[in-house]
């Protein structure tokens, strides 16, 4: 039975065989798809490439959302038609967008309870394997929420901070808690616009309430609830995450580490942590920093226990402790295929079902282990956040017994890219400012005078769709070489971390303003802020851009502009429509959902500007995705009065002689 399983495997993988440089521009993934391929075992590339998306779907121009239907609408014609119920096009792809948000940010903010769920427990004594780590940021975060710190104990400020913060998920009316951070200008649009976020579980349950056939039938007032949902999310639930995981475990600051699959070592027990709490990973480090679990790897014939990071958990750890990371999300089968992963821990979001059979084929042991998020198939060993190194000790004594009956011929490749990572909020506003003038000040008067162009978020996902880490790179490289600084999370810090981006050096790269501040200061001119929860980070970063002065009085004046370039996840729906929301011009590749020309599609990428908010963009390429975004910063610019400065700076030695001479 086996045997024959894993023919049909064989034969598929066969019959596709992908040309593995048009998918993936990792040199270590293509490495893996080329014995992956020798060893007849299927990734999500091949899945890719053998599964058209279907069109009316991928333009959003369906509905299932009643037994009357499903309807489909012609995306050539889309007012061709309706739906049975009589929906339009615009009803449709509105409900469609709207559900997509409500469930990416029930994923942050589901996170961001969770992690403020194991606060009040270590707060309360319950949990004593995780302590407050950051008192410093705790007593910060009380004071903004207006909550006594002065000879106050911490469990006592804690405590505070903990119904403070509940009522970013559980309040029924009123303002959420954060919003005390959003700069008053956007925060009178919002309000002018009934947005104003109460808690998110009202917010994604009138969505959802809205969304049902029958109820909302006006896409402009979907398309409201849908921006209260998603700055419930990014104001909220990820915000809090944020946060509280900073208050628990630390506040990053730069680190240097490594990147890529040489990461893992062939004569370690290799573990891998994958997700996006970091509850589990946290407990993991002392696991594999415990001694009587080294000395067993080490009897079993092991030098050691390399543990490293994937996707989002890994990117927070990167930041933290500087644990390295093998790869990001369209790497998460790849490197599985090196046969040097000895147990692999999964908990939430982004986890592939399609691990569990590649796990399979290389004997590497896979475990879920959020009772959220089980695979059909895979073995559950549940973390306790009470005693979760019950959790995390089993994970690795079964790596260490599958190290030692290692019988596959095991391949790494020898990649590993070498960077700095780790840039919080509260750093960036230190390494700017320094000790004693910590201020984002130095920030504002380098873009008024011109030497940094704007700033560019650019972040989420890799998607099997598009050219792996290809377009992510590319937009980045343009964007620097025009003088925006780069601020990234999640997936697409990693592919430029690989690309080579995250060092010093590699101000070269870019232009001649942002090369003169980045060698001023010693950073590299693309700065990784963590998982896709602390995309929170850079919301926080745009409201002291404009608390500081200079830029504007709201975060729609400033020249950013925000993209996610290789996007797959409905969470980052969630986070593109709360960075809209915010103020902020975002652009999106891979493909849009929703049919072009339409009066929702209008609303999105011009009507949601003219109310004071950041609006929609669409480009499937890197070049042409950087040029709508400088061209954005510029209008910005322009509107500020702070183009010719630019100008100013930009001449060359030549033409200041000239100016000179005149
Ligand atoms: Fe069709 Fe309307 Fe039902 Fe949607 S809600 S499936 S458009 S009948
Ligand atoms: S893991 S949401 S693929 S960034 Fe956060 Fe990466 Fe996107 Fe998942």
């Amino acid at each position: 039975m086996e045997e024959e399983k894993g023919k049909k495997i064989e034969k598929k993988a066969e019959k596709k065989g992908l040309d593995i440089r048009a998918v993936t521009i990792c040199d270590a993934t293509a490495q893996m798809l080329r014995k992956a391929e020798r060893d007849g075992v299927e990734t999500a590339f091949h899945r890719a490439a053998d599964m058209k998306p279907c069109p009316i779907g991928a333009d959003s121009a369906c509905c299932k959302h009643c037994s009357m239907g499903p309807c489909r609408l012609n995306s050539k014609d889309p007012y061709g038609k309706t739906g049975v119920c009589g929906a339009t096009i615009d009803t449709i792809q509105a409900r469609n967008f709207a559900r997509m948000v409500a469930s990416g940010a029930s994923a942050h903010t589901d996170h961001g309870m969770s992690m403020l769920d194991v606060f009040r427990e270590v707060v309360t004594g319950q949990i004593t394997d995780y302590k407050i780590k950051d008192t410093n940021k705790l007593e910060e975060v009380a004071k903004e929420l207006d909550i006594e710190t002065e000879g106050r104990e911490t469990k006592d400020i804690a405590m505070d901070v903990y119904h403070e913060l509940e009522r970013t998920y559980t309040q029924v009316e009123g303002e959420i808690p954060f919003a005390k951070r959003v700069p008053a200008k956007t925060l009178e649009t919002w309000r002018k616009n009934g947005v104003v976020p109460r808690g998110s579980m009202r917010e994604i349950m009138e969505l959802m309430h809205r969304t049902h056939i029958g109820v909302d039938q006006d896409f402009e007032n979907i398309t409201k609830q849908c921006t209260r949902t998603a700055l419930s999310d990014g104001w909220g639930g990820s915000m809090v995450a944020t946060e509280i995981s900073d208050i628990l475990y630390g506040t990053p600051t730069p680190v240097r580490t490594e990147v890529n699959m040489g990461c893992l070592k062939e004569d370690h027990v290799n573990v891998i942590i994958h997700g996006h709490e970091p509850n589990l990973f946290e407990s993991m480090l002392d696991s594999v920093n415990d001694p009587s679990l080294i000395q067993a790897a080490k009897e079993a014939g092991a030098k050691g226990i390399n543990l490293v990071g994937m996707c989002c958990s890994g990117t927070e750890m990167l930041m933290r402790h500087g644990i390295p990371h093998v790869g990001n999300f369209s790497s998460t089968e790849a490197v599985l295929v090196t046969g040097a992963v000895d147990t692999m821990g999964v908990d939430v979001q982004c986890i592939m079902q399609g691990l569990a059979k590649v796990a399979d084929c290389y004997g590497t042991k896979l475990f879920t282990t959020n009772p959220r998020a089980h695979i059909e198939g895979v073995e559950h060993i549940e973390l306790n956040e009470h005693k979760p190194r019950e959790c995390t000790d089993a994970i690795v004594e079964h790596a260490i017994i599958r190290f030692k009956n290692r019988n596959l011929p095991i391949e790494i490749p020898n990649i590993r890219n070498l960077g700095i990572h780790g840039f919080s909020h509260e750093y960036i506003n230190y390494m700017l400012g320094g000790t004693f003038r910590s201020s984002y000040t130095p920030l504002n008067d380098n873009i008024i005078n011109g030497r940094i162009r704007g700033v560019a978020g650019v972040v989420g996902c890799t998607n099997p769709r598009v050219k792996h880490d290809y377009v992510h790179v590319e937009l980045v490289k343009e964007l620097i070489r025009n003088d925006v600084l780069v601020v990234q999370t999640g997936c697409s810090q990693i592919a430029l971390a690989k690309a080579g981006l995250y060092t010093p050096e590699a101000a070269h790269l870019a232009g001649s303003g942002l090369k003169e501040v980045c060698e001023t200061v010693g950073m590299p001119p693309v700065l990784g802020v963590g998982s896709c929860v602390d995309n929170s980070r850079i919301l926080i970063a745009c409201a002291e851009m404009v608390r500081v002065g200079g830029l504007g009085n709201s975060i729609a004046d400033l020249p950013v502009a925000g993209a996610a370039p290789e996007w797959m996840s409905e969470k980052a729906i969630s986070i593109g429509h709360y960075f809209v929301g915010s103020g902020v011009y975002t652009v999106f590749g891979v493909h849009f959902p929703i049919v072009e020309g339409t009066k929702f599609h209008r609303h999105l990428f011009e009507g949601l500007e003219e109310l004071g908010f950041g609006k929609w963009g669409f480009a499937a390429d890197p070049f042409e995705m950087a040029r709508m975004m400088i061209e954005h910063i510029d209008k910005k610019r322009k509107a500020l009065g702070i183009d010719k400065a630019r100008e100013r700076v930009l001449m060359d030695m030549a033409d200041r002689q000239k100016l000179e001479a005149a």
